[in-house]
């Protein structure tokens, strides 16, 4: 950990500044600041990255890798300068030059490698992981385009490239020694050896180079320092069908340049309806190959136990089904290059690896055609199809009494390679997310496997890292906290219990009130920046900010706030407590309900909010571009925290999690990882309504909900669907009758209106409870107070000792 004093601080950045920017303290811009901080920081974090790696070879350590198609990481400058104790300092000398610490951190382009929950949860467990010392690593793609940058534009949203990688990057190291091959397509011949037993070899394919980039990943004050390797696909150094004279060959090989560099070109936005694209199938394999042929090279230059001992010293967590092909992927190693017969490979891959489970919604799910694998990736699948004859063999002989679901487990099935049958098949460990999402897994979605395989399956309730979503991005919060209870909390956030004291404690309560006020006029600051509207700073900031889908349910909050609306309209002197609503979300490019429900947000507030009945009492407001950067400057801001899915389908949920531990209170359905909540925090803590799991399940399998009785039974449901049919929001062009028809029509699949009544009675006890600010208050702090079970460290710590078997290294 850093020992600079603002000096010596100072002092190096300006070494920075005149050495990479050619500048001097009094002529550098904000953007050079930026790149000299980050120089600093670098030269502090790398003799502790290269001791963390060492320490690992010389101790012979068992490591896990932690696969992912997506790693949200946000910023790192103002993480890494905290991680590294000196934040503080740089934060202190930029005030003294006259400089806002925000301006200059800025100048880092969000890393924006993933869409959602999924990827944010790999960034949370890499800063775990590395905060724990214990010794896991990332790997993931280095797309040069994040997910899609959104506009919104007359209400309707536009999708921008997102070229990150514009400026240099200044966390990367590209290591070329590393590079490696991946190939593609061409053919495999097998030979009879000697033995009589199978070689194969592969001829005709393309070959795609995989370059890793470095990022370093830094624990809290430490000195380890893990990585996350990136990987970039490139063109082979002499590319062989490359001759230079030929013209048209010219053009051909910039075309396969061109191909080859898409590998790594963009990130593919969930729209959970999923598709089977080519691309993302390469993509898929480049990240697997590279990642598995990299660890079993390092395995064989670093360890001394032979590599029959493989999975003793490695284990590879696969963050959904995306990197599943690792199954067969390790097979191939093992068998076609390091000479191991089948059982044996099988035996150390089925060892090695193990699936996390992210979803439920069976339209998510991965499903490849067997042909678009056999000719992409012909030995690959040539693998599956034999895990997959052994695998129903198994079934057929050992378990007769699950002959008949053998449609339902088998790895190919009606032409289809099903990713998550061949991740349960090919690993020790299947984890749901939270304890509901793991219960519907071994009792629905999963029950034949789980019958099967019982001990596979178990659950690790996500987490979210304290350091970043509260003692980074709420310093005021925290240091109320540490003044109350002292700094331990930051290395043991279950401490924050001993909050659960001061809930009572009126000083402490003030301070607790005065935070969260000076965090609201900060986001109403921002909000009036970016949208031109002035907020209301002592309404109730009730905020709904992830992506945009169906199942999460905005369309149920803004007809709420159309409610609202109505209400107020009918009696303009009805006494309300004001409320903004806040909104951030990005909607699927190919997604069109999701984008209609962003229009009619915006259509609402530009209605609402310049209606002189309404005044101050209620404003809409959509926050652009929802990344992880406006994440961290909304959540210590925000009162209320909508959590409204359709019970049964929000696997976790983390944004739950980020608010309660600023003091937001919840308003859920029991779905997910708000059950959790609820039941650390007790029913008076949080507001719970709607549809149970159960029931969402039973209406699904038996039948019994009918939409359109509600319709014509509640008033309030038909004013506001009937509004939307017939332009109230909008205009004669621009009405929302396809929302209106699809909730009619397709009997409401979400159950929208069937919880429309207990949300509004929700919303009424929040009003009611907001009105005595004490009783507010003291429920804030019993949510902060809990909230410490939801720290990442608590889950990476049951990741790391009830499947990964590794040590911290303390
Ligand atoms: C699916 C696809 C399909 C095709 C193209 C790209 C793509 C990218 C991601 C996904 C799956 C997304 C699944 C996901 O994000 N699940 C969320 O995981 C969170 C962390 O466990 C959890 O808190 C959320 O409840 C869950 O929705």
């Amino acid at each position: 950990m850093s020992t600079h004093t603002k000096e010596s601080f100072q002092k190096l950045v300006e070494e920075k500044l005149q050495r990479n920017r050619r500048k001097t303290m009094d002529n550098a811009s904000d953007q050079d600041l930026y790149y000299a901080i980050a120089a600093v920081v670098t030269d502090e974090i790398t003799p502790n990255w290269l001791a963390t790696d060492q320490a690992l070879k010389d101790n012979q350590t068992r490591q896990v890798y932690y696969l992912s198609m997506e790693f949200l990481i946000g910023r790192l400058i103002e993480s890494n300068l905290q991680n590294c104790g000196m934040l503080t300092i740089c934060n202190e000398l930029l005030e003294d030059l006259g400089r806002s610490p925000d301006d200059v951190y800025k100048h880092e382009h969000d890393a924006g490698l993933g869409n959602g929950g999924l990827g944010r949860l790999a960034a949370c467990f890499l800063d775990s992981m590395a905060s724990l010392k214990y010794p896991g690593h990332g790997s993931g793609i280095r797309y040069r385009y994040g997910l899609f940058e959104q506009r919104i534009i007359h209400g309707n949203q536009v999708e921008l490239p997102d070229y990150w990688l514009k400026e240099e990057y200044p966390w990367e190291i590209r290591k070329s020694d590393d590079a490696l091959n991946v190939q593609f397509g061409g053919h495999v011949h097998m030979h009879k050896k000697q033995d009589d037993t199978l070689e194969f070899s592969y001829e005709g394919a393309d070959v795609v180079v995989a370059v890793p980039y470095d990022v370093p990943v830094v624990g809290y004050q430490n000195n380890t320092v893990n990585s996350l390797r990136l990987w970039s696909a490139e063109l082979p150094p002499q590319h062989e069908s490359y001759e230079p004279n030929a013209e048209n060959k010219y053009y051909h090989h910039l075309d396969h340049m061109r191909s080859v560099e898409q590998i790594s070109g963009f990130l593919y936005p969930d729209d959970s309806n999923y598709e089977g694209k080519e691309l993302r199938l390469k993509q898929q394999y480049f990240l697997v190959s590279a990642t598995i042929q990299n660890i079993v090279r390092k395995y064989k230059r670093y360890m001394e136990t032979p590599l029959s001992d493989f999975h003793k010293k490695v284990a590879i967590q696969i963050n959904d089904t995306h990197p599943s092909l690792a199954v067969p992927e390790l097979m191939r190693i093992l068998m076609d290059q390091e000479g191991f017969s089948w059982d044996e490979a099988w035996e150390i891959t089925r060892n090695t690896i193990a699936y996390t489970n992210h979803t439920t919604l069976s339209e998510a799910l991965e499903k490849w055609p067997t042909d678009m694998i056999k000719s992409l990736l012909p030995r690959i699948y040539m693998i599956i199809d034999e895990i997959n004859e052994r695998f129903c063999k198994g079934i057929w002989f050992d378990h007769p009494e699950l002959r008949e679901t053998i449609p339902e487990l088998a790895v190919i099935a009606e032409d289809q390679v099903h990713m998550a049958r061949l991740a349960i098949v090919g690993s020790f460990s299947v984890n749901g997310v939270a304890k509901l999402h793991t219960e519907i897994l071994k009792k629905q979605e999963m029950k034949n496997f789980y019958s099967l395989y019982p001990s596979k399956f178990n659950n690790k309730t996500n987490g979210i890292t304290h350091r970043r979503w509260l003692l980074q991005v709420n310093p005021r919060l925290s240091s109320v906290i540490t003044d109350a209870i002292g700094p331990q909390w930051i290395s043991q956030p279950n401490k924050l219990i001993g909050l659960m004291r001061y809930s009572n404690d009126l000083p402490f309560l003030d301070k607790i009130e005065e935070v969260k006020r000076a965090n609201k006029q900060d986001l109403a600051k921002v909000i009036k920046d970016r949208t031109g509207v002035i907020v209301n700073e002592d309404s109730i900031f009730d905020v709904q900010i992830k992506r945009l889908h169906e199942y999460k349910r905005q369309l149920l909050n803004i007809f709420h706030v159309i409610y609202l609306y109505n209400e107020i309209k009918e009696n303009p002197s009805l006494d309300i407590v004001p409320r903004t609503f806040i909104f951030a979300a990005k909607a699927a490019p190919g997604y069109y309900m999701a984008k209609e429900v962003i229009k009619l947000i915006h259509h609402v507030a530009s209605v609402v909010n310049y209606d002189k009945d309404i005044g101050d009492k209620i404003k809409v407001i959509f926050l652009e571009n929802y990344n992880v950067s406006l994440a961290e400057k909304i959540i210590p801001a925000a009162e209320i925290s909508e959590q409204i899915s359709t019970a049964s389908k929000e696997a976790s949920g983390t944004g739950n999690m980020k608010m309660m531990m600023n003091g937001a209170l919840t308003v859920g359905t029991l779905d997910g990882a708000n059950i959790e909540i609820k039941d650390l925090v007790g029913n008076d803590n949080i507001f719970i309504f709607g549809l149970t799991s159960d029931e969402v399940l039973d209406y699904y399998k038996y039948g019994g909900y009918n939409a359109n009785d509600l319709y014509r039974t509640d008033d309030r449901i038909r004013l506001v669907l009937d509004q939307l049919k017939h332009g109230r929001f909008g205009s004669q062009e621009i009405e929302f009758k396809d929302i209106y028809y699809h909730i009619l029509t397709n009997n409401d699949p979400y159950f929208v209106l069937k919880d429309f009544d207990p949300y509004i009675e929700s919303h009424e006890l929040i009003e009611r409870s907001y009105r005595y600010q004490r009783q507010w208050s003291r429920m804030s702090v019993t949510n902060i107070a809990y909230s410490g079970k939801f720290s990442s460290d608590r889950t990476i710590h049951e990741y790391a000792s009830e499947i990964w078997k590794i040590q911290s290294q303390q």
